[in-house]
């Protein structure tokens, strides 16, 4: 008896799985797959990719998008209340939600945290560079703030084996330490291969579609059309070292919005709430439509680059004159150079206009557009400052 009904079970099981396997057959026609992905994953990434744009609200813009600032040079008075917190916050980001969620943090929380994660691979470049003045306005605001070397993730992603990365995380806290910024820096491996993180990791993975996880890490991953299952796992891991970091704002570049906007629905799940700051983007110094990248020569500054890279890299930028869209050295001076100087001084002979001096970016870059400041004497100007930026940390990290 025991055993026909074994036999019974196993024929059923049989049965089940060949059905199971024809089924299987008939979707494996492989041509059609592939056209399915393309159809239902690549090309809603791709069209995703143009409109991201479109979807960026923010009520008060410039030429760049970012939120108009309050000053050129900030910087917060003793008494500093919320409103005086959220403008220097709010200078040179291009959106932050919500904005109410901010104020109400400020005017709760004594000492909320702010975290932005980096994966440490290559030297940090002007791109970074943009975040990090960010954390410092965060610090000014009085936020503990937190730097994530993202060791993991750099795995994940492919940036090197265990010891290229170890050699890597180096090179990152003496970069950090070298610009002076007063933050906590912590290591991914040190938290996220903890049971309780894997478990959230685990849950929210349970929650998350492919088509979501890849749309996520559209600005993030090259070579999405070739999507690994580790790139889904990435943008989990990030959306729970927020909540692991007990970080209450989570900052990064726009690159960065669909992450977050994932790890905002997780909430429940996470049983954790952020809120999210979002700065511009740098275009490549080689121009628009090319990344900012280390095997492209050119196409980005390092902080610990030489006075003679910098001048080289600056005098080969794009930077067209009248043309104030896309333009690299614009945005360098806007949110690397007038965030930390009172004024921009242009020397130019008098058959060139003679000698002006900006004390916000607004006017420069109204000249600029009016063509009353060239390109040349810009760069002139913008290569002195950012070798004033760069020198210490240079120094320093030697
Ligand atoms: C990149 C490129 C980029 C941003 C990042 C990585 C960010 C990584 C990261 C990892 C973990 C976090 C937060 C951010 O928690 O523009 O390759």
């Amino acid at each position: 008896m025991g055993v026909s009904l074994t036999y019974s079970y196993i024929t059923i099981r049989f049965i089940k799985d060949y059905c199971y396997l024809v089924n299987m057959s008939k979707k494996a026609d492989l041509g059609k797959g592939l056209k399915n992905l393309e159809k239902e994953i690549v090309k809603p990434v791709k069209e995703e990719k143009k409109s991201v744009k479109k979807e960026t609200k923010i009520e008060k813009k410039d030429s760049m998008g970012t939120n108009i600032s309050l000053t050129s040079h900030p910087s917060l008075s003793k008494s500093g209340g919320w409103e005086e917190k959220l403008g220097l916050i709010k200078q040179n980001t291009v959106e932050i939600v919500k904005e109410e969620e901010l104020v109400s943090l400020l005017q709760t929380k004594k000492k909320p945290v702010v975290y932005c994660g980096y994966e440490p691979n290559g030297p940090m470049h002007l791109g970074h560079f943009v975040t990090i003045t960010k954390l410092m306005d965060f610090e000014k605001a009085g936020f503990h703030v937190k730097v994530l070397l993202a060791d993991v993730h750099a795995f994940l992603n492919r940036k090197g084996n265990e010891e290229d990365i170890k050699r890597e995380v180096e090179n990152w806290r003496k970069t950090i330490k070298a610009i002076g910024l007063n933050a906590e820096v912590v290591l991914g491996s040190s938290f996220q291969f903890e049971k309780e993180y894997e478990l959230d990791v685990m849950r929210m993975a349970q929650d998350s579609t492919i088509n979501r996880g890849l749309r996520s890490m559209q600005e993030v991953a090259r070579d999405i059309e070739n999507a690994t299952v580790s790139q889904l796992w990435y943008p989990l891991m990030q959306i729970a070292d927020i909540k692991y970091l007990g970080a209450d704002v989570a900052q990064g570049g726009l690159e960065q919005r669909k992450i977050h906007m994932m790890g905002r629905e997780m909430s429940k799940i996470l049983k954790h709430n952020f809120v999210c700051v979002h700065t511009p983007l740098i275009t490549s110094l080689k121009g628009p439509g090319q990344k900012m990248s280390k095997s492209l020569p050119g196409s980005g500054i390092s902080v610990t680059d030489s006075y003679d890279e910098i001048k080289k890299t600056i005098n080969g930028a794009y930077c067209l004159e009248g043309d104030i869209a896309d333009n690299p050295i614009l945005q360098i001076t806007k949110l690397i150079v007038f965030p930390r100087v009172s004024s921009l001084d242009i020397k130019r002979p008098v058959k060139f206009g003679g000698d002006v001096s900006y004390s916000n970016y607004e006017r420069l870059e109204a000249d600029f557009a009016s063509k009353k400041l060239h390109p040349m004497d810009l760069k002139t100007a913008v290569t002195e400052a950012l070798e004033k930026i760069i020198k210490p940390i240079r120094d320093n990290w030697k």
